[in-house]
């Protein structure tokens, strides 16, 4: 393959947990110059074998780049900091992958290490996203045409309400309170719904390469945008808004059919109507919060579903991977 062709390499690499400190730690693009091997291979600056290769971040490898790809061996392979070999690391991919999971084998000892793929430098403060906010009342459909949006266009898909009912699943220290809150069809509070949406989103825009951000469910109150402020500042632009329309009536069946399935703790008739009320208190102001700063896309959403996606597509599109716009719509 002729080097110049290759992509340019911007992959970090942080190897966690295997017990060995000259092999923990970052790998970065390496910066080893451009060589031909004995057997005619040439590696370019990035590249070595004609594979994206890694120094150590600290700098301190007895060998660069110390993270490889051995033709011979047919393995990627971690140096320790005197340029012995550590680890070998085997997956089917030419190409670092950057979805599934390497496998890694110490040599002769386990356990092996895990090893974290980013997409972004995380020395680096994580690049800003690009938020749209989707808000609704329960059952309007936020969470189905969000799906998607995702699936079609690329955007990440966080629900906030999901985001908290997986945290109370893992059963942390708040799973009881957050519990509480979500039958009541109260808000959670801000420390933790805000935290978990910041750390999600940074998550996926490093682990992911990912920036554009569908964000269902939040801001739920002016209370809530108090904790946006707090981590994206007051100065930054306000994101923009799709808000879902639609009557009483057409949410309470939509909720009450998905209720046969759904086995979500509010999904019944007394929760619901807690829920739509603290709708109407919490969330009405915040969404005028956006109205007065023309900020919002307003979307009829008893519509059916297609005609709904419609108008959901077309206010993303501007955003969007071009190459996505033509992709089939599933999920
Ligand atoms: N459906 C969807 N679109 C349709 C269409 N156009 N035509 C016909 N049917 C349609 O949709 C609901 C049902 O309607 C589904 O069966 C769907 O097939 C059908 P869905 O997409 O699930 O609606 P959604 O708006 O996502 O409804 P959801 O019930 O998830 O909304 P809520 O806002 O009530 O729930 P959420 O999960 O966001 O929050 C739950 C609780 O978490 C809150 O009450 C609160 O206690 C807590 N919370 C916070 O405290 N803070 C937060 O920031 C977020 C949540
Ligand atoms: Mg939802």
């Amino acid at each position: 393959m002729d080097p110049s062709e290759l992509q340019p390499n911007t992959l970090f690499i942080e190897v966690t947990g295997s017990g060995l400190p000259e092999v923990d730690g970052l790998f970065v693009p390496s910066t080893a110059p451009p060589v031909e091997s004995e057997s005619g291979t040439v590696s370019s600056l990035g590249y070595w074998n004609g594979r994206m290769a890694w120094d150590r971040a600290d700098g301190k490898g007895a060998r660069s780049p110390a993270l490889s790809y051995s033709n011979s061996y047919k393995s990627w392979r971690i140096c320790r900091l005197d340029g012995h070999l550590a680890y070998d690391m085997t997956c089917d991919d030419l190409l670092p992958p950057t979805d599934r999971e390497w496998h890694v084998y110490k040599k002769g000892v386990a356990p092996a290490p895990s090893v974290v793929i980013h997409h972004v430098d995380p020395r680096e403060p994580v690049p800003a996203p690009n938020v749209v906010f989707v808000l609704g009342g329960p059952g309007s459909g936020k969470g189905t045409m969000c799906s998607l949006a995702e699936a079609q266009l690329g955007w990440v898909h966080l629900s906030t309400g999901n985001l908290l009912r997986a945290e109370r699943e893992a059963g942390v220290e708040t799973a009881d309170a957050i519990n509480a809150y979500i039958t009541a069809g109260e808000l959670v509070p801000n420390e933790i719904t805000v935290t978990l949406l910041q750390r999600a989103m940074e998550d996926a825009t490093r682990r992911g390469g990912k920036t554009n951000f569908l964000l269902d469910g939040f801001p739920r109150s002016l209370d809530n945008m108090e904790g946006w402020y707090e981590i994206f500042g007051r100065d930054a632009e306000l994101p923009r808004m799709l808000y879902f329309e639609c009557p009483y009536e057409v949410l309470e069946e939509r909720i009450l059919g998905r209720a046969k399935f759904s086995g979500r703790a509010d999904d019944n008739v007394a929760s619901m109507k807690l829920r739509f009320d603290t709708f109407k208190a919490k969330t009405l102001p915040t969404l005028e919060l956006f109205r007065d700063n023309d900020k919002v896309v307003e979307v009829d959403a008893s519509q059916g579903r297609e005609d709904v996606y419609a108008v959901v597509r077309k206010s993303l599109e501007a955003d969007t991977d071009p190459a996505r716009l033509g992709s089939p719509v599933s999920g």
